[in-house]
C-alpha cells in the first residue's frame, strides 16, 4: 500500500450517540473512497467495522475499530467507536489520538444522553468537533429541532455549514453554505450534482451563510479584519477560519447526512480533507517527564499505543499513532516503561479485520503492528537515543460498577483468571482484582452492560460457566469504649508445657485520646494499618511480669485478630492496646503461648468494648437533567444517602451526596433506569463510618448464620 506523508493524513474519531449511525457512516466513507465495492449494513451483519461475532449478534458496536479511506489524495483514518456509555473507554482512547471528532447525532432524536457523554470526552481531550446530523431520511427526522438541541447543550458556537432541503423519505438535497450551492445526491452516494440555490431557499441560505462567515472569521484576527474590509470571506478564507476555529474549539460546524444512503457523505469527506486540522496543527503531546513533543517527521521516531486487540490469525495487535519520524519495518525502538527494546517486524494499515501491509508509517499516521514482546495500551515506543520518557497516557474512567465473579466449576478458576486478564489488556476500563480481604475475585467496570459483554466472552466464546454476584462490602470493626480483659493460656501435655498470661486494656483511637493514669506507658508502637486506621500498641509492663522478648508475640496475636475482627470477620481498626500485666512460667513460657494469650485477651476485651461495625462511605456526584432531580433525590434517600449540596452545570443539575458503599452496588443500573440513561455519576471513597444499629444487628445475624453454615 502507498505510504502517506504527514501532510496527507487526517485522523477522525467517529463518536456520538448510541446507534446514531457511526458504523454506517464509516461504511459509506469506505465506499466513497473505493476501499470497498459493496456497501454492508448493520442489518445484513456485513459492515467492515462491526466484524466481531459479538457485534454481529447484537447488531451494535462493542469495540472500536480502525479503518481508513481515501479522499482528495488524502488518507483519512477513521476510528469507529461504540456509542453505548459503558464503552466510554473506547471513546477516550480514540479521542486521544484523533485530531477531529465527527460527533454523530440521530436526526430523529437530537442530542441524547450518549451524545453528551461523547461531548464531555471531547471537552476533556480538547478535540475539535464537527457534528453530523444523520438519518435525515427518516420520517421523524427534523434538522431544526436537532440543531437547536445541539445549541442548547453545547452552545452557540455550533454553526450550520449545510442544511437539508427535503428531510424524510427520499432525502437527497442539501444547501451547502460554504459553496452557497444546492447539492443533489444519488441514492448510494458519490459526488453530488451542483446547482444554484433555488429562490425558495435564498433568504434562509443567505442568513445562515452570514452567520457562518461571522463565526469562521472569529477564529483569527487577520480574517476578522478581512471580513470587516470586504463584508465577506472567500471560500478559501472561510475554510481557513473553520480550520483555526476547530483547533481552538471556537467553532463547531454542523453537517447533515443519511449515511445509510450515502447522502452527504462525500461532502463530509471533502470538509474533512479541506477544513479539518492536520496532525501537525494540534498541540504538542506531553511526555511523562513534562516535556512537549510535537507531531513531526523531523522529530526522533516515537509512537504511542492507544489500543490492544486480540485478532484471529494474528494474536495480539498493537494499534499506534506515530508522533515522530518515520516508522519502518525492522526498526528497533525502546519502551521507556520497561527499558526493553522492541522490534517492529510488520506494519499494517487496517480496515476492520482487513489488513494491508505497509513498509513505513509517517508521523501523524495511525497503523498497527504485531509480535511486540511486552507492551500494553498506554505504552510508547521511542527512538533508542530518546527513550528516557514516553508519552503521557490517557486516563481510564473510574469504575462505577463492581461485581464478584467465580467459575461454576472451580477447576476452571485458572482459565477464568487468564481470560479476564486478556480482557483487561484489550479493555483497560475493565479492572480485575482479587480481594484478599473479601476473598473474592472482582471485576470493576462501567456498568451492567459492560459486565454482560464480559459474560458473553466467557460463556459464549469460551464455554466457561461463571457466577456473577454482588460482592461483599469491606466492612471494618472498631470499639467505642474502654475495656480490660485477661487470658491465661496453659497447656500441660506430656513433656514441656505452654504458659502465658496477658492482662490488657483496649481504648478507642481518636486523634486526641488520653493515656491511662493507673499504669505507666513504657513503650509505644504506632501501626498504620494497610486497610486504613491505626493500631497503637503500648508496653506498660512493670517489674518484669512479662519479658520484653514476648511482646512481639503478643502483638502478633492481637494483629491476627485485627485481620479477622470478632464481630463479622472484617478488618478491625482504630484501637489502642495497653499490655499492663501478666505472668510467665520459668520453663513453659514461649512465644506461641503469649501469642495465643494476647489474641484471646484482645478478643474478650473487644467484645465488651461496645464494638461497632463501620462501613465505607462514598462521595457521589450525580449529574442529571433538572426535571429528574426529584426522582434521583428520593432514590438517594432510600439508599441512606445524605445530600451535601446541589448546583447547576449547563442544562443539568449536580447533586453531591455521601452514600454508603453497600447501597451503591447496582447504582449505575438504577440511575440509568430512573433517568432514561440521562444521568451520570462518579464516586470516590470518602471514609469509614459506623453503621446504624439496625444494620449492625442484621450484619451480625448474617455473619452468625454464615459461620454456622461453615461449621
Ligand atoms: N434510515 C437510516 N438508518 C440509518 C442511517 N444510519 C444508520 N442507520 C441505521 O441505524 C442503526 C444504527 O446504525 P449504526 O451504524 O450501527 O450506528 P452506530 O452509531 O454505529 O451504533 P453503535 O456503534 O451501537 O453506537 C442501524 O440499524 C442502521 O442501519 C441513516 O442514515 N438512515
Ligand atoms: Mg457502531
Amino acid at each position: 500500500m502507498k505510504v502517506y506523508k504527514t501532510s496527507e493524513i487526517k485522523n477522525i474519531a467517529l463518536v456520538g450517540g448510541a446507534k446514531s449511525g457511526k458504523t454506517t457512516m464509516a461504511e459509506a466513507m469506505l465506499m466513497e473512497g473505493k476501499m470497498i465495492n459493496r456497501r454492508g449494513s448493520i442489518e445484513d451483519k456485513n459492515t467492515v467495522s462491526d466484524y466481531k461475532p459479538i457485534e454481529l449478534e447484537r447488531e451494535h458496536s462493542v469495540h472500536s475499530s480502525l479503518l481508513h479511506t481515501l479522499y482528495d489524495n488524502k488518507k483519512i483514518n477513521l476510528i469507529d467507536v461504540p456509542g453505548f456509555a459503558d464503552y466510554v473507554g473506547e471513546t477516550i482512547a480514540a479521542l486521544n489520538v484523533c485530531d477531529t471528532a465527527l460527533l454523530m447525532i440521530n436526526g430523529q432524536s437530537g442530542v441524547e444522553a450518549t451524545t453528551e457523554t461523547a461531548w464531555r470526552q471531547t471537552e476533556k481531550a480538547g478535540t475539535p468537533v464537527v457534528f453530523a446530523v444523520n438519518q435525515m431520511d427518516h420520517q421523524g427526522a427534523n434538522f431544526e429541532t436537532a440543531f437547536n438541541s445541539i445549541k442548547d447543550y453545547f452552545g452557540d458556537k455550533a454553526t450550520v455549514v449545510q442544511y437539508p432541503v427535503n428531510t424524510g423519505e427520499g432525502f437527497d438535497t442539501i444547501i451547502d453554505l460554504v459553496l452557497m450551492k444546492q447539492l443533489k445526491f444519488k441514492d448510494g452516494g458519490g459526488e453530488p450534482e451542483i446547482s444554484d440555490i433555488p429562490a425558495a431557499e435564498a433568504d434562509k441560505a443567505e442568513a445562515l451563510h452570514l452567520k457562518l462567515i461571522e463565526n469562521a472569521a472569529e477564529g483569527d484576527e487577520a480574517l476578522m479584519e478581512k471580513y470587516f474590509e470586504n463584508d465577506t470571506l472567500t471560500i478559501e478564507e472561510m475554510r481557513e477560519g473553520l480550520r483555526l476555529g476547530l483547533i481552538t474549539r471556537t467553532i463547531f460546524p454542523v453537517m447533515v447526512s443519511a449515511a445509510k444512503h450515502g447522502i452527504g457523505v462525500s461532502r463530509i469527506l471533502d470538509f474533512i480533507s479541506k477544513s479539518c486540522p492536520l496532525p501537525t496543527d494540534m498541540p504538542a503531546r506531553k511526555t511523562t517527564d513534562g516535556k512537549e513533543f510535537g507531531c513531526k517527521t523531523d522529530n526522533p521516531a516515537a509512537l504511542f499505543i492507544f489500543k490492544t486487540s486480540i485478532e484471529q490469525h494474528l494474536g495480539e495487535v498493537s494499534f499506534f499513532k506515530v508522533y515522530g519520524g518515520e516508522i519502518t519495518e525492522g526498526m528497533d525502538l525502546v519502551n521507556p516503561r520497561t527499558g526493553n527494546k522492541e522490534r517492529i517486524t510488520q506494519l499494517f494499515c487496517l480496515n476492520g479485520k482487513n489488513r494491508e501491509k505497509v513498509s513505513s508509517v509517517f508521523a501523524g499516521d495511525i497503523a498497527a503492528t504485531i509480535k511486540l514482546k511486552d507492551v500494553r495500551t498506554g505504552d510508547s515506543l521511542m527512538d533508542p537515543k530518546n527513550a528516557d520518557s514516553g508519552f503521557e497516557s490517557f486516563s481510564i474512567p473510574d469504575a462505577l460498577f463492581t461485581v464478584g465473579i467465580k467459575a461454576v466449576n472451580s477447576a476452571d478458576d485458572e482459565k477464568l483468571g487468564a481470560l479476564l486478564n486478556e480482557m483487561h489488556k484489550t479493555d483497560p476500563s475493565l479492572e480485575i482484582e482479587y480481594s484478599r480481604e473479601l476473598k473474592q475475585l472482582l471485576i470493576k467496570s462501567q456498568g451492567e452492560f459492560h459486565i454482560n459483554t464480559v459474560k458473553w466472552y466467557l460463556t459464549k466464546a469460551n464455554g466457561l460457566e461463571v457466577d456473577i454476584f454482588t460482592p461483599k462490602v469491606p466492612y471494618r470493626e472498631t470499639i467505642t469504649k474502654i475495656a480490660d480483659a485477661s487470658y491465661r493460656h496453659k497447656k500441660q501435655s506430656g513433656g514441656s508445657g505452654q504458659f502465658g498470661e496477658v492482662h490488657l486494656r483496649i481504648q478507642p483511637y481518636t486523634e486526641d485520646y488520653k493515656k491511662p493514669t493507673d499504669f505507666p506507658v513504657r513503650g509505644t508502637d504506632v501501626h498504620d494499618l494497610p486497610w486504613g486506621g491505626k493500631l497503637i500498641f503500648n508496653n506498660c509492663i512493670v517489674g518484669g511480669a512479662i519479658d520484653a522478648r514476648f511482646m512481639p508475640a503478643i502483638l502478633k496475636g492481637i494483629m491476627e485478630r485485627m485481620t479477622e475482627g470478632p464481630l463479622t470477620g472484617s478488618y478491625a481498626r482504630d484501637i489502642i492496646v495497653y499490655v499492663y500485666d501478666g505472668k510467665m512460667h520459668p520453663v513453659d513460657s514461649n512465644e506461641i503461648s503469649f501469642k495465643l494469650a494476647g489474641r484471646h485477651a484482645f478478643s474478650t476485651a473487644f467484645k465488651s468494648a461496645n464494638p461497632k461495625i463501620m462501613e465505607p462511605i462514598y462521595d457521589v456526584e450525580i449529574i442529571v437533567p433538572e426535571d429528574m432531580m426529584g426522582a434521583v433525590m428520593t432514590d438517594l434517600q432510600g439508599r441512606r444517602g445524605i445530600i451535601m449540596g446541589m448546583g447547576s452545570k449547563g442544562k443539568n443539575q449536580i447533586i453531591k451526596a455521601k452514600v454508603p458503599g453497600a447501597e451503591m452496588a447496582r447504582y449505575a443500573t438504577s440511575l440509568s433506569s430512573i433517568t432514561s440513561g440521562r444521568g451520570t455519576f462518579s464516586l470516590k471513597f470518602d471514609q469509614y463510618q459506623q453503621v446504624p444499629s439496625d444494620v449492625q444487628d442484621k450484619l451480625l445475624k448474617e455473619y452468625e448464620e454464615s459461620q454456622e453454615e461453615e461449621d
